[in-house]
């Protein structure tokens, strides 16, 4: 069955309700999680939108969401959480391989028995006093030959709202999973049951969660175990913890990729159609790239992603991918009419926005949404903010959440069962020295290399010392479900398999500083000109020269018409400065040792080939 819609919900009453699945496993699962968390009431959802009517109406008369002005923005609601949670846990997140190796270190790892024991211990009563729902949910559009399907059980109605945006959610899932289709496991509890063990109740809270937190993940039976936290990735089981550190482990083993990807299509003024697929780290602009408006004449960016990207060959022997999300979960300091004015637009109405400020006129705002603060909010915390209060009215993580359907930019065809063929994969960092504005990898292996070593320099002294470099590779760190070395390991195998058809690799850097500490390229809209280059590169119309850490833009070879940036800049963007390069080339090997044995040594030759140019 080959479904494509993004969304499964349907207006009316449209499924009876459930008291059980006909799938045996599923049953048993749900009945063991029951006697195990103890909950007053069990709800199977069925993705309808009575269903999520409901559920918003349930949270607004509690007091856990605010319903925000319908006149400015239609069926939203703002959540405001509990500030000791607001962001993803790493240092509370596990990967529970049976061998401690496979976990690497670059993860947490915890003894897998040992873990269930101390999972039981925790759970064990938490859902006293709460409905558990039961959440059946597709990555990727429905039947796809790329899709996975999953079943979050949560004691939390605002993560079963979320998950009816950020998945195709209900009652056809179901049906696929009685039908034999295999699905992971996910469990989530806030960790805050209304009835303690002696049948003592408390009241609820506006945002309820627990101090200990566990996001764990048990990669050999591919299931997840979330407590604690209501918050984002901590418990929107779906993205961070199936779709990348479960589905990379599925990737590993069945031979494709689960990447921390945007995915965008970019049509040239020919008409030529590209699609390309790009990993920064957190906080480095994703959702601005994947919604990015060329300043550029006749190019165009359509959005089919902008978080994670699955990506596995095809019968005609490319790279194919699809965005296994159906919509965004994005920071919103910082998106604002200037930066990203199609974010702005998509965000209309049907939104649930978590940690923003609230406008006196019941509409919401955030650092960057428009130049000028409102003279009052009500901040993030609930309190009142005025420009003076010397703090910001949004939380610096604060989110919203909505439908990718909405999105003025979304390509005709980002619900494509089999996805789109990819022409380039690019990877970003953040780095002020160093990194030029783009590069292409001589060679997939190179490519490798490049992702591998994606970094980005300490900033804060809190982060340690400053300038240090933090390496995120392939912007994976804290979403790679086994050893980051297998994990480098496994593109090398992907690439060898896709020979000649594998896509062009590029590393770009938006963020190199000049001397005076400021960046040195516009970035934003500018962006479409690096973007024009690559695609030129594998048109085969563009030049580049080679240099020791890849191919860059032959003079005038980059589109830079029309852009008040001096020769100095240009050559500041591009400079490869032998001495600093040879220093990176060190601590690149200090932290491939890291790894030990497992580093593959195709990536020790790739370093060796940089030394050598450099000297050379
Ligand atoms: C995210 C992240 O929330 O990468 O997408 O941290
Ligand atoms: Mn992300």
């Amino acid at each position: 069955m080959t479904l494509t819609n993004s969304s499964l919900q349907t207006n009316g009453d449209a499924f009876p309700p459930r008291t059980g699945s006909t799938d045996p496993n599923l049953q048993a699962w749900v009945d063991e999680i029951a006697r195990l968390t103890e909950p007053d009431a069990i709800v199977w959802c069925d993705g309808s939108k009575r269903e999520a009517n409901e559920l918003s109406k349930l949270l607004v008369a509690s007091g856990q969401l605010i319903r925000l002005n319908p006149e400015w923005r239609p069926n939203s609601f703002l959540a405001r959480t509990d500030p000791k949670d607001v962001a993803r846990v790493e240092g509370r997140t596990f990967i529970c391989s049976t061998d401690e190796a496979d976990a690497g270190p670059t993860n947490n790892w915890a003894e897998p028995s040992a873990m269930r024991a101390e999972l039981r211990g925790v759970f064990a009563g938490s859902m006293r006093g709460r409905t558990m729902y039961i959440v059946p949910f597709s990555m990727g559009p429905l039947g796809g030959p790329i899709s996975q399907l999953g079943v979050e059980i949560t004691d939390s109605p605002y993560v079963v709202l979320n998950m009816g945006i950020m998945t195709r959610m209900g009652e056809t899932v179901l049906t696929m999973i009685e039908a034999g289709d295999p699905w992971v496991h996910t469990v989530h509890s806030v960790g805050y049951p209304l009835v303690d063990a002696s049948g003592i109740t408390r009241p609820d809270v506006e945002w309820p969660c627990n101090d200990d937190k566990y996001i764990v993940q048990f990669p050999d039976t591919r299931e997840v175990w979330s407590y604690g936290s209501g918050y984002g990735g901590n418990a929107l089981l779906s993205k961070k913890s199936f779709a990348l550190r479960i589905a990379s482990v599925m990737g590993r083993d069945e031979g494709w990729l689960a990447e921390h990807m945007l995915l965008i299509k970019l049509i040239s003024p020919e008409g030529g159609v590209f699609h390309v697929a790009a990993a920064f780290p957190s906080a480095c602009g994703k959702t601005n790239l994947s919604m990015l408006r060329p300043t550029i004449p006749g190019w165009k960016v359509e959005t089919i992603g902008d978080d994670i990207a699955w990506l596995r060959q095809g019968e005609d022997g490319r790279l194919w991918a699809i965005n296994p999300e159906a919509g965004f979960f994005g920071v919103a300091p910082g998106t604002g009419e200037t930066t990203n004015p199609t974010a702005v637009s998509t965000m209309w109405g049907n939104t649930i926005f978590t940690n923003v400020a609230l406008r006196d006129d019941g509409d919401v705002w955030w650092e960057g949404l428009t130049d000028k603060a409102p003279e009052h909010l009500i901040d993030w915390q609930g309190k009142d903010w005025t420009p003076n209060s010397g703090r910001t009215a949004a939380h610096p993580n604060s989110r919203f959440t909505v439908a990718a359907a909405q999105c003025p930019s979304i390509a005709d065809d980002w619900e494509a069962a089999g996805g789109v063929p990819i022409d380039a994969i690019v990877f970003g960092g953040r780095r002020a020295t160093n990194v030029p504005l783009v590069a292409q990898a001589r060679s997939w292996k190179h490519g490798v290399f490049m992702g591998a070593t994606i970094s980005s320099e300490k900033t804060a002294a809190a982060d340690g010392i400053v300038g240090e470099l933090r390496r995120d590779p392939f912007a994976m760190l804290p979403f790679c479900g086994y050893n980051m070395a297998d994990y480098w390991g496994h593109w090398l195998k992907v690439g060898k398999e896709l020979g000649t058809n594998a896509p062009a690799i590029f590393q770009v850097n938006w963020f190199r500083k000049g001397p005076d500490g400021d960046f040195i390229w516009p970035g934003f809209g500018e962006n479409s000109r690096v973007l024009e280059w690559m695609i030129r590169r594998i048109e085969g119309t563009a030049d580049a020269v080679d240099t020791p850490i890849g191919l860059l833009p032959a003079e005038n070879g980059l589109n830079l018409d029309g852009l008040d940036l001096s020769k100095e800049a240009v050559d500041q963007l591009f400079a490869i400065d032998q001495t600093s390069w040879l220093a990176e080339c060190d601590l690149t090997e200090e932290y491939f040792d890291k790894f030990g044995e497992k580093v593959p040594p195709a990536l020790r030759a790739e370093l060796a080939s940089v030394r050598y140019h450099l000297k050379n």
